[in-house]
Parts: C-alpha cells; structure tokens; sequence
C-alpha cells in the first residue's frame, strides 16, 4: 500500500476524497470480480422495478453481505478501510461499544457495472457545511478504470460546498483513473459521478457506503442476513451489520437507543419483533 491512513485522512478531510493504490492484490480482486460476475447472472433479473433514477439501467448486484460471506471477509480484510470509517464516523459519545471500535453501520454494500454517465450527485441527501461527516462510501476497484470505461468523477473540495450538486460541472469533473485492487473513498457530501462507459467490457466495481450508527440502512440487513453468515462474522462486525442498532420492541424490551455487543442475540431470528 502507498497511503498511510493519516494521508487518507488528511485527502479526505480536505478534497473530500482519496484514492488508495493497491489496498488488494489484483488476483484477489480478480477472484471478487469472478464472484460478482457469477452472481450477478443468477440475481439481474430479481430486482424490484422501483429503482432510482441513478441506477436505472445500471448493471447492479445489491446486498453483497448476504449472497456470500466472500464479500464481507474481503471488505474486512482492508483494515485501512476500517481505521478511515472509524476516524470519520465514529460516534466518541457512545460508550456501549469499546472506544476505538466500530460503531458506525454499513447502509449499503453493493457491486455496480457503469454503462450511460451517471449524473453529479451527493449520495448525503441534504447537502451541509461542517466538520462531521455522516456518511461515506468506498468503491473497490475491480477491474481498471478509465475515462473510456465509467470511470468515478468527483469535483475535488465540493464536500464543502453546502450545495446539492449542479450537472455544469459534469464536464470539468476530475476523472478518477484507478487500477484493479485499488480503493477510492469519498465524504458522501462530495459531487460525483461517472463517466460514460464507451467500451465493449464491464466496469465492476465494489461500493459500500457506510453511515452513523443513528441513521437508516438501505436495506432491512439484519433481518435479511442469513444465519450462516451470521455466526461467522465477530461481534463487532455484527455491530457494524447494524445489529447494535435495532430500535427496540417497546419500552418493556429496553430504553436506551445506544446499545452494545452484550444485546447481540445467538441467532438472526430471535430479533424478530415479538
Ligand atoms: O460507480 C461509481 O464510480 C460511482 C458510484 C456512485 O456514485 C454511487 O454509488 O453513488
């Protein structure tokens, strides 16, 4: 790896994004590529038709964690990954989970091809100024990235900008070439998109988006998570699934909305609201 976190960190904070060369191994990205490929035959045509009109189109295979434990180890195994998350979305006032550990949550994990350009967009929904950041994302790169092919655009410092994204800077956009086994991660308030992909191959990637412990997931993942998943994974990879982070039943179940490792149940089904 070429990056410590510190430079991540300071990349992100300034510019709002980062590339990290070489966090994977290409074989091992190309063994992630090899899976999203093969899964993504069996899953296309079994997505809901009410998509956003960001995907619309857009070679997708959602909900990784819960169609093979391949991607979840493959995501834990970058551990800069991990320290960069807890740097930015890491909540100091919660104290149910060990400090230094995760208590951010992973709102969604997918794997997404490139075809048409994709608009300049926040992936924050309001667009605000300040110092803490609530939601960020990372793309890992599975198969090289260029212009020609979709590659991620960002508008370097525009986390900053207070403002929802305006299409003008399409244009000007900085392109962001990568190689297979890198990493990109970008404040989900930046401006970004991509490029068109102009050439006759995919354009994999691995995209997860990660937010604080109090907001919503994209997905119902702790109730979808299967079991056999479920007991491989440590508690505090549990934790950042999101299941510290299920409102309880009633007052009778418990009051405080912060909860730690000790509220992880044996078994996926006992969270079911009784
Ligand atoms: O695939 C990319 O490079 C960008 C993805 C993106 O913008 C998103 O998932 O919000």
């Amino acid at each position: 790896m070429t990056k410590t976190s510190e430079q991540v960190i300071e990349e992100l904070s300034t510019q709002g994004y980062s590339r990290i060369p070489r966090v994977y191994e290409p074989s091992r990205a190309a063994e992630a590529l090899a899976k999203v490929r093969e899964l993504y035959d069996v899953y296309k045509n079994k997505t809901s038709e009410d998509v956003p009109f960001l995907n619309v189109g857009q070679p997708t295979l959602y909900n990784l964690q819960n169609k093979d434990i391949f991607f979840l180890k493959f995501m834990f195994e970058a551990q800069i990954l991990q320290e960069i998350l807890v740097h930015f979305l890491n909540d100091k006032w919660f104290k149910q989970i060990e400090k230094g550990e995760p208590n951010y949550i992973l709102r969604s994990f997918i794997a997404r091809s490139s075809n048409r350009e994709m608009p300049l967009h926040i992936d924050s929904f309001v667009p605000y100024e300040g110092d803490h950041v609530f939601i960020m994302q990372f793309s890992i790169i599975l198969q090289d990235q260029s212009r020609e092919n979709g590659c991620t655009i960002v508008v370097p410092k525009s986390h900053h900008a207070g403002e929802y994204a305006t299409q003008d800077f399409h244009k000007t956009a900085l392109p962001i070439e990568s190689k297979a086994g890198d990493v990109v991660i970008w404040d989900s308030r930046l401006w970004h998109g991509t490029t068109a992909n102009t050439s006759d191959d995919t354009r994999w990637a691995i995209i997860g988006t990660f937010c604080r412990w109090w907001m919503k997931q994209h997905w119902n993942i702790p109730k979808t998570l299967p079991q056999h998943i479920y007991e491989q994974l440590t508690p505090n990879q549990k934790a950042i699934l999101g299941f510290c982070s299920i409102p309880h039943d009633d007052e009778t179940a418990g009051i405080d909305l912060k909860r730690g490792y000790d509220s992880l149940r044996e078994n996926v089904d006992e969270y079911a609201i009784h």
